[in-house]
């Protein structure tokens, strides 16, 4: 759909007048354009249609994102990351509201950096764990209990393989029958959901406040460097498990495709995760129980199956949820972490003593 901007100007206030707004990213949920003003210095700044059917309640969204703006913009006081900054509209709103529902937000564009939807080199993987290891510790010292759950049971294994089961029930567009190997694959894996699941249930591991959304392009890099400098798309900030901040690096940084990549191709980069290790422990210096440690061990399997069992859902419920460009996408987004999937099961023994070997580098429990 052609949006009309007219509305910027009046509702928020840029330098000057807007110029231009085109399209940013490669984001699955929001529409994200860059706004240029017309001042001397050429402004730049991130307009943001937001999601509303993904979030329910975009103002418990941005309650979320300013109090951890908040925070880590008065604990990074060595700079170690660049300022994220919500611009708020001539009202003084977080995000503004207009005539027909729709919601629109405004942040600083971190400029002079880059945006990746893939790792080739392992030391992107190392700077930006490091990036995402500096901004877990940061807001390590928010309180979990004073964060809005945005989207409840967002990363439950357990729950996402009912939803699955509910889909192929279901069958709403009538395509289960054509894809029962996936369907096998995903549903196959009830014993280790079961296994797995335990850990949520069992309180020995640490509710903290997690960003639940660690792939690679949330994280911007310096221009032409392997610096990750900054973490964006907070919206999924909230209590959680430190193994689904890991998890979802191990699943994006590693994959050797895209996400959208060709499924046969998809396999796990364990020297990319290796690099990711030791990015990310020589910045998080928290100190990680046993337990913990250990269920960071099947964070990779645990969030690329998750995702490959929310995309298939997702494909068979008719693509109510994913932005996608053609009819069988989701499908072949599940079936790419899939393959994925089944190569970090061959590779799991190896997965888990490398983080062993990085934390006992890094980290002292
Ligand atoms: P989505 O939730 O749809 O993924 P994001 O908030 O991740 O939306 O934004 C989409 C993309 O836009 C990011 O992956 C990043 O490349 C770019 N982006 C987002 N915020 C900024 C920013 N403040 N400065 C520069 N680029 C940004
Ligand atoms: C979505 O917003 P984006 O594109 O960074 C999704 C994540 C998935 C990811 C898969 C709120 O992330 O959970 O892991 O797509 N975000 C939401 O690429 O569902
Ligand atoms: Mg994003």
């Amino acid at each position: 759909m052609k949006e009309d901007f007219a509305f910027l100007d009046q509702e928020f206030e840029f330098p000057g007048t807007v110029q231009n707004v085109s399209s940013l990213g490669s984001g699955h949920i929001h529409d994200t354009y860059l706004v240029t003003c017309s001042d001397a210095l050429s402004s730049k700044f991130v307009l943001q249609k937001f999601n509303q059917k993904v979030f329910k309640n975009p103002q418990e969204v941005m309650s979320n994102i300013a109090q951890v703006l908040d925070h880590l913009n008065k604990a990074n006081s060595d700079d170690t990351l660049q300022s994220l900054h919500i611009i708020k509209s001539r009202n003084g709103d977080l995000i503004y509201q207009n005539q027909s529902g729709s919601f629109w937000r405004v942040y600083n564009f971190i400029d002079q950096s880059d945006s990746l939807d893939k790792v080739t080199h392992p030391n992107q993987a190392r700077g930006a764990a490091k990036a995402f290891g500096q901004f877990f510790k940061l807001v390590s010292g928010l309180n979990p209990g004073n964060l809005f759950t945005t989207i409840p049971d967002f990363h439950h294994l357990g729950i996402r393989f009912q939803q699955l089961k509910k889909a192929v029930d279901k069958d709403t567009v009538g395509k289960a029958d054509h894809y029962k190997n996936e369907v096998e694959f995903a549903l196959g894996r009830g014993p280790q959901v079961a296994e797995y699941s335990k850990l949520i249930d069992s309180n020995l591991i640490p509710t903290r406040v997690t960003h639940n959304d660690t792939k690679i392009n949330n994280v911007l890099f310096k221009r032409g460097t392997t610096q990750g400098i900054c973490v964006v798309d907070l919206d999924t900030i909230m209590p959680g498990l430190l193994l689904y901040d890991f998890g979802d690096m191990g699943r994006t940084f590693c994959n050797s495709v895209l996400e959208e990549g060709k499924a046969e191709d998809a396999y796990f980069r364990i020297d990319i995760f290796q690099s990711l290790c030791e990015g990310f422990f020589s910045t998080i210096d928290i100190p990680l129980g046993k337990p913990e440690v250990e269920s960071l061990k099947i964070g990779p399997w645990w969030m690329t199956y998750i995702m490959g069992i929310r995309f298939l859902t997702d494909f068979l419920s008719g693509d109510v949820y994913y932005k996608i460009d053609y009819a069988r996408q989701n499908l072949d987004r599940a079936r790419n972490q899939f393959n994925l999937v089944a190569d970090i099961e061959r590779k799991q023994r190896e997965i888990g003593e490398i983080l062993d070997d990085s934390i006992k580098k890094f980290v002292h429990s």
